[in-house]
């Protein structure tokens, strides 16, 4: 059995959660065309017939101004020191620039094998993508080099072969049933946040954070043995939507409460499918100034 830990890292944005969820064939981490998406780290683990991957989705590579991104890149370097192998992913839209340097410089340090993953490429041309491997190759010592797209599934099988490749022979770590290592709750908070982020602009998707107050299950009216019984659980789920400014709060709440509205309707969807249930779902957004620096609510927030 080959068994490890295979860390996912790279520039924000540049598809690192779309791979997880690829691999994986099941969503676990959220995904956004905002850069910052991903706060923590997220094991998704992989079972076959050769053995076992524990994938390592991390938050982008960035500076961090605030606690909140402090701690982000916390999980980015504990990932590093921790994993088997290393796979960085970069953007084959993006131009070669400093936030891109910064990451080289970072994993200069680093002895584990890195392979590098060539993003995206579905929307860009052939020659771009020889000129990108050109470019990489000189700057650090890559095990391998791979065009894919995570969001298509190109080449996703032959990363898997050699991911195997580079890991060691070790027994299981968890049972093969095991996907993520991330609790109901916080999945289903940031799947309210996946919603809020595809609705937000410019400051927003940094400084709002989704709190999961209260999850219960509401009681049927009639007794047990009619046909009601044989309905779906009733849930009530009462979540908090935090922000940094009044401001911002009344922007997702949108005229007449249509935004907060429309979030709300489309992360019940998905939350319905998750849990099985019929949901209420009772979404207040607060304000809590300076949040992005508060050590208790980050803790509320990394622990639901
Ligand atoms: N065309 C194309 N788009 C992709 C591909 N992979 C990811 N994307 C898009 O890129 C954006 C960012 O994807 P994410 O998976 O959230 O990126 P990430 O690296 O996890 O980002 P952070 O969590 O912010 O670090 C989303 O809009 C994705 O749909 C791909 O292979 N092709
Ligand atoms: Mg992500």
């Amino acid at each position: 059995m080959k068994v490890g830990y295979a860390a996912l890292i790279g520039r924000p944005n540049v598809g690192k959660s779309t791979l997880l969820n690829n691999m994986l064939g099941q969503k676990v981490a959220i995904i956004s065309n905002k850069p910052q998406t991903t706060r923590t780290s997220i094991l998704g683990i992989k079972t076959t017939e050769k053995g076992q991957i524990i994938f390592v989705d991390n938050p982008g590579i960035h500076k961090p101004l605030h606690k909140l991104n402090k701690r982000m890149m916390n999980f980015v370097y504990s990932s590093l020191e921790t994993s088997d192998l290393i796979n960085l992913l970069i953007d084959a839209t993006e131009k070669y620039g400093h936030g891109d340097q910064f990451v080289i410089d970072i994993l200069k340090n680093i002895s584990t094998p890195i392979i590098l993953l060539i993003n995206k490429v579905d929307i860009v041309r052939k020659d771009k993508i020889l000129l990108i491997i050109d470019q990489y190759k000189d700057l650090l010592s890559f095990k391998e080099i791979i065009p894919i797209s995570a969001l298509k599934g190109t080449n996703v099988n032959v990363f898997e072969d050699i991911i195997y490749e580079n890991l060691p022979e070790a027994e299981k770590i968890y049972s093969g049933d095991e996907i993520s290592d991330q609790s109901q709750r916080f999945l289903l908070s940031e799947i309210i946040r996946e919603k809020l982020l595809s609705h937000v602009e410019q400051e927003l998707p940094f400084s709002t954070a989704v709190y999961i107050d209260t999850i219960e299950d509401i009681p049927e009216d009639s007794p047990p043995n009619t046909d009601s019984a044989k309905k779906k659980q009733r849930k009530y789920i009462n979540a908090h939507i935090f922000v940094e400014k009044e401001t911002h709060r009344r922007i997702i709440i949108g005229k007449q409460g249509r935004m907060i509205k429309k979030i709300g309707t489309q992360a019940r969807l998905e939350l319905v499918k998750i849990l099985d249930a019929r949901i209420y779902l009772d979404l207040w957004v607060k304000v809590k100034e300076n949040w992005r620096d508060a050590a208790d609510v980050l803790d509320l927030i990394e622990r639901q």
